[in-house]
């Protein structure tokens, strides 16, 4: 009797385990769990490669007109310059941060996602004086590893913060240890951050958070030129991601 109702356990267990392998929602990406039904924003786990999960913040709701749709999986974030993004290779390459708050994506994911499906990126803006900006991309993706994982972004929409974006389009990742730039030095060593630096750039999201106005250090501090001068560093910034349907 003892045997019998361990066997059964057993199995039930067993079969459990097999149903919710089966049966296993593993979304890609925030617009999946936002067509699932999923409204709240706040931290997810998505499945950018497959089987891996990878904690994000998803943004739910929209605020625009242009985007009624929401399910924005956030890649980037600067809020309160409580994280460091002076980081080499491996951690812009796999992620760092924290999902509450300031944090990177990682360029893999990145890749994975938008490798086979189109995207969409919005970036928000505030500067410290309260205002916000965004501006929109109709197309967003990163390439592979082994071409430096490119940037390719086109399809500008304006929504106040003019277009710094498009100068980096086809650009090559540099870090302060892998330079892809195309400027004699190492731009990510010059600004102090790491991005998909030409010679170097018009915005700077992951350069040092600055609190405001500093001009003590050249071309160092959180940016986006086409709308704050060089030395203006923004109270926030974040680059989302959105399915295209
Ligand atoms: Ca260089």
């Amino acid at each position: 009797m003892a045997m019998k109702v361990f066997v059964v356990a057993l199995l039930s267990v067993f079969m459990g385990v097999m149903v919710s392998v089966s049966d296993g929602f593993k979304p890609v990406d925030c617009s999946e769990l936002y067509k699932s039904g999923e409204t709240v924003s706040g931290i997810y786990s998505i499945y950018p490669a497959g089987d891996i999960p990878v904690w994000v913040y998803c943004q739910m709701i929209s605020d625009g007109k242009d985007e009624d749709n929401g399910g924005w999986t956030v890649i980037q974030r600067r809020m309160d310059g409580s994280v460091s993004f002076y980081r080499a290779w491996n951690p812009y390459k796999s992620g760092f941060g924290n999902v509450q708050g300031e944090y990177w994506l990682g360029l893999e994911n990145m890749y994975q996602m938008t490798r086979n499906r189109k995207y969409m990126l919005r970036v928000d803006l505030e500067d410290f004086q309260g205002n916000k900006v965004f501006a929109l991309y109709s197309s967003f993706s990163v390439g592979p590893e082994a071409d430096g994982y490119r940037l390719n972004v086109s399809g500008f929409k304006n929504g106040g913060a003019g277009d710094s974006l498009s100068f980096h389009n086809g650009q090559k990742f540099t870090t302060l240890d892998k330079d892809q730039d195309v400027r004699e030095g190492n731009c990510a060593k010059l600004r102090l951050g790491a991005f998909w630096y030409k010679d170097c750039l018009d915005t700077n999201p992951n350069g040092v958070y600055l609190l405001g106005e500093d001009a003590t250090h050249f071309a160092i501090g959180n940016t986006w030129l086409k709308w704050k001068k060089t030395d203006v560093g923004l109270k926030f910034i974040c680059m989302k991601i959105r399915r295209v349907s």
